[in-house]
């Protein structure tokens, strides 16, 4: 993403963004591909976690998903129909390596590159993710991110499919959501593989790291100058009301933030978080000499999702052990979420992705891309339409905040809607909707929504309406 110049007008009717900032939106492979059985893929932990009983909503599964690995062609003319600069998506890694290592799956490779050549000739720039969560499940036989192998294999995976997509795909992240990998999947077990081992999952949240790092010195080793390299991370934004939160939000902040931005930015992990987390056992003795180096290993910019608040306070006991998703955090109480919430029950807050992004600004000091931000409703299609009047009101408020971001001088280079289409949502299965695009998962017809609609009027204008929900 080249540099801009934050010359952000502020007109009567419309906010300005940069010329040549990036609009695009995201999807994850294992979310909307299906074909889950075809061409030599081989399975991830993701078909493995929604195969258990009671693991998934309703039991649904990576099939069909929106059938996107058949339908790719139309999805990449539909994006050129909303005017998308850019598509974020991600390479399923059992497809182009079925056991995680070793053999490399042609038809795997030969998918992406399809895709990755459909979009250059609608002149779509692919921003390419390399681990979305759907780790061979042969790797996780063998522990998975508690095993440090993972991180050498993750690495050599993205050399391999670098070196194969480099000549056509410039922009590269290495993992999505690392939080969500170690937390989510190896200490409160809600996502695959389901492992509940809260000193295994700060173990494997370094192994993630490292792998990160391995990754981009073999990459950058291999890129030519204008590759750009970057992570994305899903960050805790804290809404604090008094003093009395204010050790309760340190300790989220610290597993949720700091955690990775500190060791990225050459700083090592958080004394308060080593301190904070030491009852559950050393975990950092997986650090070995040098591997704090590799995870520094310089990239281009940062990539931030955001989606909705999260709301702290003292616990009564200061030794109880937090629920939720910090199943290693003692003395933290998570409140309920005020005001609007989603149909997922998520608070919507605007304000809080401004002050993130001034945050970052501070502490990151590199260029940010918002990689994913969205909402999920539950959605209706009437005569044809999907007129989904609360998630439009979202995008656009959150538009406005990365506009009064960048005004006030944040970095940011570009905004990728979460998400393109709706999709499977994880542990949620289909019952939650993302998407700017209704699919039909009977039919896979797709029906763009209101949201949608106002997101391409928005990247023709290059600019969000200063109040109200239309463009002029
Ligand atoms: O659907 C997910 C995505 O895969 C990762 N970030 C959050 C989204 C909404 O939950």
């Amino acid at each position: 993403m080249t540099t801009t110049d934050p010359d952000t007008e502020v007109g009567r009717d419309l906010l300005r963004f940069p010329p040549d900032f990036l609009w695009g939106a995201a999807t994850a492979s294992f979310q909307i591909e299906g074909a889950t059985g075809v061409d030599g893929r081989g399975p991830s932990i993701w078909d493995t976690f929604a195969a258990t009983p009671g693991a998934v909503h309703e039991g649904h599964t990576g099939d069909p998903a929106c059938d996107h690995y058949h339908r790719y062609p139309a999805d990449v003319e539909l994006m050129a129909e909303l005017g998308l600069g850019a598509y974020r998506f991600s390479l399923a890694w059992p497809r182009i390596q079925p056991v995680g290592a070793g053999r490399v799956e042609p038809r795997g490779l030969a998918f992406y590159d399809r895709l990755v050549d459909e979009l250059l000739g609608r002149g779509i720039q692919p921003v390419v993710t390399l681990y979305h969560w759907d780790l061979p499940q042969a790797l996780e036989d063998n522990g998975g991110w508690r095993n440090r192998d993972t991180a050498y294999r993750f690495a050599e995976y993205a050399a391999l499919s670098h070196e194969h997509l480099g000549d056509r795909v410039r922009q590269w992240t290495t993992l999505n959501e690392p939080w969500c990998s170690a937390f989510l999947g190896y200490a409160s077990g809600i996502h695959a593989p389901g492992v509940v081992d809260p000193k295994a999952s700060l173990e494997a949240a370094h192994h993630l790291m490292l792998g990160h790092g391995l990754a981009v010195q073999l990459m950058r080793d291999q890129a030519p100058d204008d590759h750009e390299l970057s992570i994305v991370l899903n960050f805790c934004a804290l809404a604090v009301d008094d003093d009395s939160q204010l050790d309760a939000a340190r300790k989220v902040d610290g597993l949720q933030n700091r955690l990775f931005l500190d060791p990225l930015g050459g700083r090592g992990y958080p004394r308060d978080v080593v301190e904070d987390t030491a009852w559950l056992g050393d975990w950092t003795a997986v650090v070995r000499d040098g591997d704090l180096d590799v995870i520094a290993a310089p990239i281009d910019w940062m990539g931030v999702n955001y989606y909705s608040p999260t709301r702290v306070a003292a616990a009564a006991d200061p030794l109880a052990v937090s629920g939720g998703p910090f199943p290693g955090l003692r003395g933290v109480e998570f409140l309920p979420p005020r005001g609007e919430v989603t149909g997922f029950g998520w608070e919507v807050d605007a304000r809080g992705l401004t002050d993130l992004l001034a945050r970052l600004q501070r502490d990151v000091g590199l260029p940010l891309v918002i990689t994913e931000n969205g909402s999920a409703f539950p959605d209706v299609v009437r005569d044809g339409e999907v007129v989904d009047e609360d998630r439009t009101r979202y995008l656009v408020d959150h538009l406005r905040a990365v506009h009064e971001a960048i005004a006030a001088g944040v970095d940011v280079r570009g905004y990728f809607a979460w998400s393109l289409l709706d999709n499977f949502e994880w542990a949620a299965g289909y019952s939650q909707r993302f998407g700017i695009v209704h699919v039909d998962y009977d039919t896979q017809v797709r029906t763009v929504k209101r949201s949608g609609r106002t997101l391409a009027e928005v990247i023709g204008a290059n600019a969000v309406p200063a109040t109200g929900y239309d463009l002029p």
